[in-house]
C-alpha cells in the first residue's frame, strides 16, 4: 500500500469537488432549512494570511460541513474588504495603483484559503471597491441622508497627523491613531456624520436579544455608554449629573479641557444656593461624558473630593434636596460617526453641492460614482480626488441643472463592510442592493464568526440593519439583528507564545504547515490546539503529532474490514454522539480528542465492519475533508462523503446487546444469566462459570454434590453435570 500523501489527494479532491459544483449554495426548503454561515471577511493587505487568521475560518467550514450533512442549506460566502489606507499608503511609496497592489493580494489570500479546502460559494465572492459593489454603498449613504441620517457639518474631529486623515471615534485608542499609533489632534472640519446616536437605546435593547459573548455585548452597552441625570444650568455652564439631590453640596464647577467655555467663565452661581462658586478646567472632567461640565460636590464624589484637596477648596457637607433644578436628561457615551476621509481609496461620497441648492444627492441613475484614476495620491490633508480633472467634468446640480461640484472625501472603510453580509445574499444583483425574497430567505446570519471590531464593525452594522429595518428592506422575520450568534476565536499566538509578527520573526503561514503536512493536518491541527476562545501558542511538536495521528487513520482504514466487535460498536455509537454535539457548541477540540480516543481502540481491536468505517469516515469528514473523501472512494463509492448524511446515533440500549445464557443443572434450567455484550471481563469463561454458580436456584442444586463436567457454549448455555 501506498503511504498518505497529502500534496497528491487534496488538489486531485479539490479539482473534483470544483467539478461537482459541491460548494454551491442550494436553495432552502421546507425539509433543508437554511444556515447562514459568515466569516468576518479579511483586508487583503500585502502580507499572506497566517496560520491564526485561519482558525475562524477553518472553525466556520468545519461547522458548515457538519450543518450540511445535517440537512441543512447553507450560506458561507467569502469576499474581501478591499479598500483602505494601507493600500494608498503603498501606492504612495511605490507608486503602484492600490486597485492593482488590492487585486494581487486579493489572489494571494484566495488561493491561501482554497489550499485549505474551505467550502466557501467562491459564486458569491465579493470585493467592496469593484463598482458594481460600492454603487450600492453608495446608494445606502443616499438612503441614510433621504431619511435624514447623514449630515456634514463643522466639527472637532479626530485628526491623525501622520495619516493626514480624520478618523472616527472608535479609531483613537488611547488618544493615539489605531492605525499608526501618532497622537491624535483635534481640527476643526467639516465632515460628514450618520447619525448613529439616533439608535442608541435600541442599540443597547438589541444586545438582550442576541447570542453573543457577553464580554463583548457588555463592551458594546459600555460604549454606548447610556446614563440618565439631569441638566442643571450653573449660569453660562450647563452640567451633567446623576446624582441632582446633592446640589446642596455643589463647591465649584469644572469644564473638560476643550469645553468651549474653558478659560472664559471664573465664576458661575449655584442655583440652589444662590452662591457665587469657582470654575475650574481639569482633565479629570471628560469631553464624551454628558456637557463636558460638572458640579463638583466633593463630599459624596471620590473625584471630586480629590480634586478639592489639590485647590484646597471647602467640603460642604449639606442634606440631598428633592427640589428640582433643571431637567431630566439622558447622555451617552457613542458620537455619531464620522464618516468622511480626506483619502483616496475608498468609496467617493455620492453628493453634490449646489451653492443655490445645498447638499444634493447624486440621482440613482447616475451611481457608481466612479473613483477617478487621475489622482496624484500623495496625502495633503485635503482629499486627493480633489486633485482629479475628470472627476468634476460636467458636475451640474440635479435639483436646479445649475453650476455644481462633487464632494472629494470618500467613505471610512467601516461604511463597505457595514452591509456586505446583505450583498452576499443577492451578490449579483444590478437592480437593487439584494432582492427581497433573498433577504428574507437568508436572514439573519445564524453564526457569525471572528475576532476584534467589538465596538466598531459590530455596532456599525447592528445600525445599519435597524436603519434597513426602518427603511422597509428587512421584513419582520428578518428582524433588526444582523448576527444572532457571534463566537470569537482566540489569538493564535506564535511558538514563543507572543503574538505573531514579522517583527518577533515568528510567523507560521499556511503555506508551511500545508506544504510539511497538508492541509488536513494543518486544520485537524487547528481545531485541536485548544478550546476555540482562548489564545494558544503554536505547537510545532503537536502538529507532528496530528499528523501522525491522520497517518494512522489512513493505514487503519486500508485494512481488511471485520465485523466490528461490540467495544467498538459501543465507542463509534458514542462518537456519533459527541462529535456532534461538539461541533454544535463550538468545542471542536474535545471532538477531535473523543476522535483520538475512538481510533486508539480500533488500533488495538483491528476489527470494525464496512459499514461502521464508512461511519466514521463521516465523522472526520468536517475536519479532514480531503482524507475522507479519499478514503470514502476507497471503499468503492463513487459519491461524496460530504453529500452524506450524518449518522444518527442509537440510543445506549439499542447498541449493547444483551446475552442470554440458560444456566443448568443436568440438563435442567435452573437460571437465566443476563450479560452486557460489550462486559467482556464478565463474559470471560471463568467468570460466567462463578457468576452461574452462584444463582440461588443453582446453588442450591449444587449444594452438597460434585460436578462432574461443565459444558459452556458462549452465548447460549452452560450446563453443570454431577454426579
Ligand atoms: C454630581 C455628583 C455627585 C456626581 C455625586 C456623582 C456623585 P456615573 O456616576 O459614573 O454614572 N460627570 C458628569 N459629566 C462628566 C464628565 N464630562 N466627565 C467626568 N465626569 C462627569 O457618572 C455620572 C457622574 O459623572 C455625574 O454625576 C458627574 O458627577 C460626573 F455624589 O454629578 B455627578
Ligand atoms: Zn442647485
Amino acid at each position: 500500500m501506498e503511504k498518505y500523501d497529502p500534496a497528491e489527494i487534496e488538489p486531485k479532491w479539490q479539482a473534483w469537488w470544483k467539478k461537482k459544483k459541491l460548494d454551491r449554495t442550494p436553495e432552502p426548503t421546507g425539509e433543508r432549512p437554511k444556515k447562514y454561515v459568515l466569516d468576518m471577511y479579511p483586508y487583503p493587505s500585502g502580507a499572506v494570511l497566517h496560520v491564526g487568521h485561519m482558525e475562524g475560518y477553518v472553525a466556520t467550514d468545519v461547522f458548515s460541513r457538519y450543518l450540511r450533512m445535517k440537512g441543512f442549506s447553507v450560506l458561507h460566502p467569502m469576499g474581501w474588504d478591499a479598500f483602505g489606507l494601507p493600500a494608498e499608503n503603498y501606492a504612495i511609496k511605490t507608486g503602484v495603483p492600490p486597485d492593482q497592489s488590492t487585486h494581487k493580494n486579493i489572489d494571494t489570500f484566495r488561493q491561501q484559503l482554497k489550499m485549505l479546502g474551505l467550502s466557501y460559494d467562491w459564486d458569491r465572492e465579493i470585493d467592496t471597491s469593484d463598482p458594481d459593489y460600492y454603487k450600492w454603498t453608495q446608494w445606502l449613504f443616499i438612503l441614510l441622508f433621504k431619511m435624514g441620517l447623514a449630515y456634514k457639518k463643522k466639527a472637532p474631529a479626530n485628526w491623525c497627523p501622520s495619516c493626514e486623515t480624520v478618523l472616527a471615534n472608535e479609531q483613537v485608542v488611547d488618544g493615539k491613531c489605531e492605525r499608526c499609533g501618532t497622537p491624535v489632534v483635534q481640527k476643526d472640519l467639516d465632515q460628514w456624520f450618520f447619525k448613529i446616536t439616533a439608535y442608541a437605546d435600541r442599540l443597547i435593547e438589541g444586545l438582550d436579544r442576541i447570542d453573543w459573548p457577553k464580554s463583548t455585548r457588555l463592551m458594546q452597552k459600555n460604549w454606548i455608554g447610556r446614563k440618565e441625570g439631569s441638566l442643571i444650568k450653573f449660569g453660562v455652564v450647563e452640567v451633567f449629573t446623576t446624582r441632582p439631590e446633592t446640589i446642596l453640596g455643589a463647591a465649584f464647577v469644572v469644564l473638560s479641557p476643550n469645553h468651549p467655555l474653558a478659560g472664559k467663565v471664573k465664576t458661575v452661581t449655584n442655583p440652589a444656593t444662590e452662591k457665587e462658586i469657582p470654575v475650574f478646567v481639569d482633565e479629570y472632567v471628560l469631553d464624551e461624558v454628558g456637557t463636558g461640565a460638572i458640579m463638583g460636590v466633593p463630599a459624596y464624589d471620590q473625584r471630586d473630593l480629590v480634586f478639592a484637596k489639590k485647590h484646597n477648596l471647602p467640603v460642604v457637607e449639606a442634606k440631598f434636596t428633592d427640589q428640582v433644578y433643571g431637567k431630566k436628561a439622558v447622555t451617552y457615551h457613542l458620537r455619531d460617526w464620522l464618516v468622511s476621509r480626506q483619502r483616496y481609496w475608498g468609496a467617493p461620497i455620492p453628493m453634490i453641492w449646489c451653492e443655490k441648492c445645498q447638499w444634493q444627492p447624486v440621482p440613482e441613475e447616475e451611481l457608481p460614482v466612479r473613483l477617478p484614476t487621475d489622482v496624484d495620491f500623495r496625502p495633503t490633508g485635503e482629499s486627493p480626488i480633489g486633485r482629479s480633472a475628470s472627476f468634476q467634468r460636467g458636475v451640474v446640480c440635479p435639483n436646479c441643472h445649475g453650476p455644481a461640484r462633487r464632494e472629494v472625501d470618500t467613505m471610512d472603510t467601516f461604511v463597505d463592510s457595514s452591509w456586505y453580509f446583505l450583498r452576499f445574499v443577492d451578490p449579483r444583483n444590478k437592480k437593487e442592493f439584494a432582492a427581497k425574497n433573498e433577504i428574507k430567505k437568508w436572514l439573519p446570519v445564524d453564526t457569525y464568526v471572528g475576532g476584534g471590531h467589538t465596538v466598531q464593525h459590530l455596532l456599525f452594522a447592528r445600525f445599519f440593519e435597524k436603519v434597513l429595518f426602518d427603511a422597509g428592506y428587512l421584513g419582520k422575520s428578518v428582524g433588526d439583528e444582523p448576527f444572532s450568534t457571534l463566537k470569537v476565536p482566540g489569538w493564535i499566538l506564535g511558538p514563543d507564545s507572543r503574538k505573531m509578527s514579522k517583527r518577533w520573526n515568528n510567523v507560521i503561514t499556511p503555506d508551511d504547515v500545508v506544504e510539511q503536512y497538508g492541509a488536513d493536518t494543518m486544520r485537524l491541527y487547528e481545531m485541536f490546539m485548544a478550546p476555540f476562545e482562548v489564545d494558544k501558542p503554536w505547537n510545532v511538536n503537536s502538529v507532528a503529532g496530528v499528523h501522525r495521528f491522520v497517518n494512522r487513520i489512513y493505514n487503519l482504514s486500508v485494512q481488511e474490514p471485520k465485523p466490528t466487535d461490540d467495544a467498538l460498536t459501543i465507542a463509534l455509537n458514542r462518537l456519533v454522539q459527541k462529535v456532534g454535539a461538539d461541533i454544535e457548541s463550538f468545542k471542536f477540540n474535545t471532538a477531535v480528542a473523543a476522535m483520538m480516543e475512538f481510533v486508539n481502540l480500533w488500533e488495538k481491536s483491528a476489527k470494525l465492519s464496512l459499514a461502521d468505517r464508512e461511519v466514521f469516515i463521516k465523522i472526520l469528514a468536517p475536519f479532514v475533508p480531503h482524507l475522507a473523501q479519499e478514503l470514502w472512494s476507497r471503499l468503492g463509492r463513487r459519491d461524496s462523503v460530504h453529500q452524506q448524511a450524518w449518522p444518527q446515533a442509537k440510543a445506549e440500549a439499542e447498541v449493547i446487546e444483551t446475552v442470554r445464557l440458560a444456566v443448568c443443572v443436568n440438563g435442567k434450567t435452573r437460571a437465566v444469566l443476563e450479560i452486557g455484550s460489550h462486559d467482556k471481563e464478565a463474559l470471560k469463561e471463568d467468570k460466567v462459570i462463578a457468576m452461574a454458580q452462584n444463582q440461588e436456584r443453582v446453588a442450591k442444586n449444587l449444594a452438597g454434590k460434585k460436578i462432574l463436567k461443565t459444558v459452556y457454549v458462549p452465548g447460549k448455555i452452560i450446563n453443570f453435570v454431577t454426579a
